[in-house]
């Protein structure tokens, strides 16, 4: 039967600001306070959908949340009407309301880890939602993106969901920025690769000294178990610390793989040859040929791929076997990142192409093409049973541009936040897309 990588793209919500709320994050911590512009950050978004759609990839769409979060607000103390909650907590903790309106769901390789069907103890596709435990603007996000994703893949015959991992620092667990899956073809059994950061309870694994390491160990670890992952499919690294305090918060910012390859940068990994041997054997003997790109940092250094995004790409399969890279902008206005990639596609290697997408709003937070997407490997049998409302088509494009400029604003600043009108335009917004993706009541206004 025929498998499918299908990249679900989270539609960027009508709060998208620049809040400066992610300490690691430099894009985020350094254009904090900025005005941003949430149509334009939605229509860069269905751009990318659009144009992998055309190039006969499957895609799809995943729902932004409702914020501000006023049942969050409410759970910190605020109190009275919804407009009263939000004016008192601008007045008093402006903060709190900021991180209450971020728009940081549309990051959904952080939305959850999945495993295909191949891999899996029971023969069904795993989720579990990401706690995102290290930054409170996002540790609000799994409830409902748990009820998007049951609302998206309901059929429990194929798909089975866990709810995030105990929201403490020990389980810290960032989904699947963190998790890449080796495979000979996405329908047979493949390799599930964890990417760490510390570990919460062995000494043993450094850990970095400035920013924080947001994945553990033990996260992965539980997730692993918790989706019946056998021990031949699975290989644990750790994160070089150096990088997570040069701002790698993620190993998506360092990394990216697909089939059977992965292209990383040299300083990513501790203990990387171990890994890679690893990955190698493991990979083997399930008829896969590990193959790695290992990009030197004497042509791109860690800063480089921090500021260019090199690594947050994604990595396409071709129907000719060979792939192609989805890249930021950004990369391009990097000379030393622009050289390289011209260098890696005329080598006559495996990544022959490489296409450049304006996704500068996401960017300036730190989100670039692979945040931006979350992958689910399905066969035909489990593509079928998706709720058919989120797979992108040309109409459904059309809908959803629409959709954007009619009910989203152009600019956004933090005193915008405290704007009850705000509330009022994003309510009535996702009110209409639940009807478009015909997703039910997902939204917490919908359903209390
Ligand atoms: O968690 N930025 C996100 C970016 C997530 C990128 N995702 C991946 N690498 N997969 C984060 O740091 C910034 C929000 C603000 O500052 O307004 C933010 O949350």
């Amino acid at each position: 039967m025929k498998s499918y990588e299908v990249n679900f793209d989270g539609l960027v919500g009508p709060t998208h600001n620049y809040g400066g709320l992610s300490y690691g994050n430099v894009a985020s911590q350094s254009n904090s306070q900025q005005s941003s512009n949430p149509k334009e950050a939605a229509l860069q978004g269905l751009a990318k959908m659009k144009a992998l759609m055309e190039m006969g990839f499957q895609q799809g769409v995943l729902a932004p949340q409702e914020r501000p979060d006023v049942a969050a607000l409410r759970r910190l103390g605020f109190s009275g009407s919804d407009a009263q909650v939000i004016e008192r907590a601008a007045k008093d903790a402006m903060p709190l309301l900021v991180a209450s309106c971020s728009a940081s769901s549309m990051w959904v390789a952080n939305a959850a880890t999945v495993s295909p069907s191949a891999d899996t103890a029971d023969g069904r596709v795993h989720f579990t939602a990401a706690n995102l435990n290290c930054k409170y603007h996002r540790s609000i996000e799994h409830p409902t993106t748990s009820r998007v994703l049951g609302a998206m893949f309901a059929d429990q015959k194929h798909f089975a969901h866990h709810t995030a991992l105990p929201a403490v620092a020990q389980f810290g667990d960032e989904g699947a920025a963190n998790h890449t899956r080796f495979c000979r073809d996405y329908g047979q059994a493949g390799v599930e690769f964890f990417v760490f950061g510390r570990s919460a309870f062995d000494t043993r694994y450094p850990a970095p000294q400035k920013y924080p390491a947001r994945q553990t160990l033990e996260a992965s670890q539980a997730v692993a178990r918790l989706h019946g992952l056998s021990d031949d499919g699975v290989v644990y690294a750790q994160q070089n610390p150096s990088v997570i305090d040069q701002g790698v918060f993620h190993n998506d910012v360092i990394a990216v793989g697909n089939g059977e390859v992965l292209f990383y940068h040299e300083d990513a990994f501790l203990e990387t040859d171990k890994m890679l041997a690893e990955l190698q054997a493991k990979l083997g003997k399930r008829g896969g040929n590990f193959q790695s790109i290992c990009v030197p940092r004497s042509q791109v250094t860690v800063e480089d791929a921090v500021r260019s995004y090199l690594f947050n790409s994604q990595l396409l399969s071709r129907a000719d076997g060979s792939m192609l890279l989805i890249v930021p902008e950004e990369c391009r206005g990097n000379e030393r990142v622009w050289q390289y990639l011209q260098g890696l596609t005329s080598s006559g290697g495996l990544i022959r192409e490489v296409k450049v997408f304006d996704l500068k709003q996401s960017m300036q937070n730190g989100g670039g093409p692979a945040c931006l997407r979350l992958r689910v490997a399905l066969n035909q049998t489990e593509l079928a049973a998706v709720n058919p409302g989120v797979i992108m088509t040309a109409p459904l494009y059309g809908t959803l541009t629409q959709w954007v400029d009619k009910h989203y604003r152009d600019r956004l600043s933090e005193n915008d936040l405290a704007d009850p009108q705000l509330l009022l335009e994003c309510r009535t917004a996702l009110d209409e897309l639940t009807q478009i993706l015909k997703l039910g009541a997902v939204y917490p206004f919908q359903i209390n």
